[in-house]
This record gives structure tokens, C-alpha cells and sequence, in this order.
């Protein structure tokens, strides 16, 4: 069921063979179309890019910092989120263990802020918000003997950790400089713990969590992102041209962005049909597209698409779950169209 992809796929060929800028723009993106998914790195300046970027090697998809068929989005603090292609982005709350002067628990605030966040004017913005700090994962992979040395040292020295002078009076600028604060309180802890520093910092930093998100939001279903992105970048240069009404059809009516979109909706909370929340996430393809997972616990999709239509005129739901459930319904029909084969 990528009708988005094929249909994009298609009018890429029929631009590739117009005049010029239109074939160039519809050939290189027409290139990329099987390759890995362009994740774009984007924020202002010190909001921490480089670093999670260097975080983030080594991950199934290619960093960028411009032209992406989807986006990392930093911000320091929630509120400068006030726009932006939902479906495209997950908003990074970066440089998270700086929340609140870099105490122990300052990630684990930081993330529920995020979701907070996820659930409030910022989820309208973006897929998910994913607290990061990623200079202590970067740091405890750059840890040198003296380093491990130093933290050994702190690990018996409590009044050492109070704030960041008495720490650099301590052990010098180089090692809060490399972890920050926090970093170099949780490695101490993990060091008491007699815990691994590196996987410790990992774990606190958040960045498995971002990988898990990018994981869900994007890479389950790049074909649509990609599709989608190569119709956004088409479509400025078709304007004026018989092509541009199709583009404009085609990255409108396209229903899949909407099951993508629904799906973060139920993970953040944002909408929830009760106990029905698995059924639908089946439905929409959030735990894999082909149409027999899609109806695993629906049955026949006839039947499903009646009851998921029933609830779009249903006076005890809200507007929003009114409109949730017909993405479902919409789901539904679909599936009725394929047939339900085993
Ligand atoms: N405490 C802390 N500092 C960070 C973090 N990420 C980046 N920084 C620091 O913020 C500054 C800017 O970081 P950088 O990654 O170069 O940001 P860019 O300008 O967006 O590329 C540098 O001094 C980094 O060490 C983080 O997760 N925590
Ligand atoms: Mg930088």
C-alpha cells in the first residue's frame, strides 16, 4: 500500500523530462530514492548540532546538514517550537543535562518535559520530543586513564561535585569540559556503582531513546518521508507548470503521512481510543504495513471499517477522536480494496 511512493516515483519520471530546473531537481531526487534516509541535523547556533551529529555515528541512516528528506530539529528550550512539517520532524530537546544546573536527575526531567511537551502545543509541530544531552555520551567515549583516574579520585571526594568551580579546582577545566557537569556527577556515580562509564552515559544521555524515536517515526516507513520530501522540493519548481496541480493533489490527498501522524498522536497521548489503541496502531501500520499484520486483531476489514466509521459520527467522542477514527475508517477501506489475503 505505498501509493505515495509510486505515485511520487511517477510524477519524478514525468518531470525528469521537462525543461530545466524541473528535470534537474526531479533527477537528483529521482537518485536518492533508494537510498538511506537523509536525516537533517538543524538548529541554531550552539544548540549542540556538532555534537549530536557525532553522537549519532554509526546510526542506520545518513546525517545532513541541509536538503533532508527528514529532520532533527534542536531547541534549548520548548517554546521556540511555533511551526514546522509535523510529519517530517522530531523535535530534540538538546543539551538536556543542562536543565537545572546539571543535577543528577537533570535528564530524566528534561524527558518529562519532553513529553509533556509531545502532548501539548509543541506535538502539533513534529512526530515526538526526545530530551539529549549528547556531549556526556560523546565525552565517556573519549575517556582517557588519566580521565578514569580522576573520577576514581571524586568518587571519595563528595564536596568536590557541588558546583563547577570546586570541580575544576578539583580535577581541572578538561574533564567537565569533556562531560559536562552532569556528565562527570553520573560518571562518578557510575564509577561508585562500579558500573561501566561509557554505556552508563549512553544510557543517561537520552540518545538511545532519539534512536528509538527516529526508528518508530522514520525509518519504519522511509518510502513515504522520501516520497513525500521529493514531492515538497518539486514543488516549488513546478509552479506555473500543468505538473504543479498533480504534486499538489498527490502530497495532499496522500493518506499515509495521516496513519504516520495519527501514530505519533496515540504513542504521545495526544488522541486515544481507550482500549482500542491497539487495534488502531495494528490498523494504521505502526507494527508493520503488510495487511495481514495491519488486521491482526481486527478480523475482517469490512467489518472494521464499520465499526471505525461508526465512531467518526459518534456523539460520545471528541472532534479529535472524530477525526482519528476516520484515518482509521480510511485505513480500513483500503484493506477492503486489497482484500484480505493470508
Ligand atoms: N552540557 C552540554 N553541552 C553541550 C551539549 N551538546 C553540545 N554542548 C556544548 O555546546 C557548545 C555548542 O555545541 P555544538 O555541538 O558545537 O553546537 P552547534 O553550534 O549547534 O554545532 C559546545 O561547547 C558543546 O560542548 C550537551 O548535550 N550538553
Ligand atoms: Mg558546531
Amino acid at each position: 500500500m505505498s501509493t505515495l511512493a509510486d505515485a511520487a516515483w511517477d510524477l519524478l519520471a514525468r518531470a525528469a523530462h521537462e525543461a530545466q530546473p524541473i528535470a534537474g531537481v526531479a533527477a537528483e531526487w529521482a537518485a536518492r530514492f533508494d537510498g538511506p534516509l537523509r536525516v537533517e541535523v538543524v538548529g541554531e547556533p550552539g544548540s549542540g548540532r556538532s555534537t549530536l551529529v557525532e553522537a549519532l555515528a554509526g546510526a542506520p541512516f545518513e546525517t545532513v546538514g541541509s536538503g533532508g528528506d527528514v529532520r532533527l530539529r534542536l531547541v534549548r528550550r520548548p517554546d521556540e517550537v511555533s511551526g514546522g512539517d509535523a510529519v517530517s520532524t522530531i523535535v530534540v530537546l538538546s543539551r538536556a543535562d543542562e536543565l537545572g544546573g546539571g543535577r543528577i536527575g537533570a535528564v530524566d526531567g528534561a524527558r518529562a518535559v519532553a513529553a509533556r511537551h509531545a502532548r501539548g502545543d509543541v506535538g502539533e509541530h513534529c512526530q515526538a520530543v526526545v530530551a539529549v544531552a549528547a556531549l556526556p555520551a560523546v565525552g565517556g567515549l573519549r575517556l582517557t586513564r588519566a580521565d578514569a583516574t580522576a573520577l576514581s579520585t571524586l568518587a571519595s571526594k563528595p564536596e568536590a561535585l557541588l558546583s563547577v568551580d570546586r570541580l575544576t579546582a578539583h580535577v581541572g577545566p578538561e574533564l567537565p569540559a569533556k562531560l559536562g557537569v552532569f556528565g562527570v556527577r553520573a560518571a562518578v556515580e557510575l564509577v561508585r556503582r562500579g558500573a561501566a562509564v561509557p554505556a552508563g552515559l549512553i544510557q543517561l544521555s537520552g540518545v538511545p531513546d532519539l534512536l528509538a524515536a527516529v526508528d518508530a517515526h522514520f525509518l519504519a516507513r522511509p518510502a513515504v518521508l522520501r516520497a513525500r520530501a521529493a514531492l515538497g522540493a518539486l514543488l516549488p519548481v513546478v509552479r506555473g507548470h500543468p505538473l504543479a496541480a498533480e504534486v499538489e493533489r498527490v502530497l495532499t490527498s496522500a493518506h499515509e503521512p495521516r496513519e504516520l501522524r495519527l501514530l505519533a498522536e496515540l504513542d504521545s497521548g495526544r488522541v486515544t481510543f481507550g482500549e482500542r489503541d491497539g487495534e488502531a496502531r495494528h490498523l494504521l501500520g505502526g507494527l508493520g504495513t503488510a495487511p495481514a499484520t495491519r488486521l491482526a486483531l481486527s478480523g475482517e476489514p469490512y467489518q472494521a471499517y464499520l465499526r471505525w466509521h461508526a465512531l467518526t459520527e459518534s456523539p460520545d467522542h471528541t472532534h479529535a477522536q472524530r477525526c482519528a477514527a476516520a484515518v482509521v475508517a480510511r485505513t480500513c477501506e483500503a484493506l477492503v480494496a486489497v482484500g484480505f489475503v493470508e
